[in-house]
């Protein structure tokens, strides 16, 4: 197994307290509830464990770095929690293909942490036999040893690329964090999806910061933000340029540039960037290519990029989870920019038809060096 029991710390203990003393001014300040006990202060039930945070994504770092999708356990009462026979599914219910059961002696003490991670069918490590959802609905339930369900949450997985965790620890609303697992949480300084723009958001929703594309020196379109990371997305604005991005894929990092014009393009001094900021600046940007002077693309011709160190090819990785590429022009006005999302780019991500102004579609036919393929 995996999974690891952390034991207790002052700090989290005086987290918990709080967190009930806060929960025990509910109900209009009245200390005593309808069965007439007095419940103020009192810790909750033994086995009263609650899912306290989950990750959607391999931990980048961290005692669980590139294992897999985790989920923490916090046990808030005050007494040891035996797990021997407890369940963990994302099926309500709890096929047995989608359901952990915890091992026999499993034990959680007051105030202790416990995280799992989801089986890796190649390694052969890990705990639970299904995976989170980085883009879609997922509803996690844990039920105890008698299947009666103890706590059930639903979560969005994108916003769990990082952390979704209850703040405070087992009693708060979910929402964005910091990725604490074996530790008490903490709430994220920013939480992309409220409309707000805060920490190194770019921009939120609605907000764009006061930016268009005429801003970021594009002659017109609809400039957008990113849903997930709040990254300013200005896949639809248009410069006129006829030479375009045109496919891409994130892999092999792979990006196609298509020249729709009826001549040949000079490209000598022409930047491709996974930067995109309202003013490009390339000597903060190490990582580019500049295209060698005499570079030319032929009228309708493509040319492919590759990943790479040799003369030609770009520094920069496409991250499966989502990116951006950027087509600068020699004078450092945009000449096409693309965003894509989670998963769209693990095939081929293409516009349809060849750009300029094809509408960009994840799961292409990977036509790298020819005109685009549907899927
Ligand atoms: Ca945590
Ligand atoms: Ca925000
Ligand atoms: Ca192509």
């Amino acid at each position: 197994m995996i999974h690891r029991l952390l034991s207790r710390t002052r700090t989290t203990l005086t987290l918990v307290a709080l967190a009930h003393a806060a929960c025990g001014g509910d109900g209009g300040g009245s200390e005593t509830d309808p069965t007439g006990s007095d419940t103020s202060g009192a810790p909750p039930a033994a086995g009263a464990l609650r899912l306290n945070e989950l990750t959607s994504k391999s931990p980048a770092e961290g005692p669980y770095a590139g294992m897999g999708d985790a989920i923490e356990i916090v046990n808030p009462g005050a007494e040891a929690v035996d797990l021997s026979g407890w369940k963990l599914s994302d099926d309500p219910g709890l096929a047995a293909d989608k359901t952990y059961e915890f091992p026999a002696g499993t034990t959680l003490a007051p105030g202790g942490y416990l995280v799992v991670v989801a089986f890796d069918e190649l390694t052969g490590a890990g705990d639970f036999p299904f995976g989170i959802s980085s883009t879609g609905a997922e509803t996690l339930s844990l039920v105890d040893a008698n299947q009666t369900l103890v706590d059930q949450v639903d979560v969005d997985g994108a916003r769990a690329l990082v952390s979704y965790c209850r703040v405070p620890d087992a009693d708060g609303e979910w929402g964005n964090c910091v990725q604490t697992l074996g530790a008490a949480n903490v709430v994220a300084p920013s939480t992309c999806g409220d409309g707000k723009i805060e920490g190194d958001e770019a921009c939120d929703g609605a907000d764009l910061d006061g930016l268009a594309c005429a801003d970021l020196g594009f002659a017109g379109g609809a400039l957008t933000c990113t849903a997930i990371s709040c990254r300013l997305d200005a896949t639809a604005c248009d410069s006129g340029a006829e030479v375009v991005i045109n496919e891409l894929e994130a892999v092999d990092d792979r990006i196609e540039l298509r020249n729709a014009g009826a001549a040949a393009a000079d490209l000598s001094g022409w930047i491709l960037t996974d930067r995109f900021a309202p003013a490009y600046d390339p000597a903060s940007d190490a990582e580019k290519l500049v295209f060698a002077p005499g570079t030319e693309l032929a009228p309708g011709g493509y040319l492919v990029v590759a990943k790479g160190d040799l003369a030609g090819q770009h520094p920069f990785g496409l991250a499966s989870d989502g990116d951006g590429v950027t087509l600068v022009r020699a004078d450092l006005t945009p000449a096409d920019h693309v965003t894509y999302g989670p998963e769209q780019a693990e095939i081929s991500y293409c516009a349809l038809p060849d750009g300029p102004g094809g509408a960009w579609t994840a799961d292409c036919i990977p036509t790298f060096g020819a005109a685009n393929s549907a899927p």
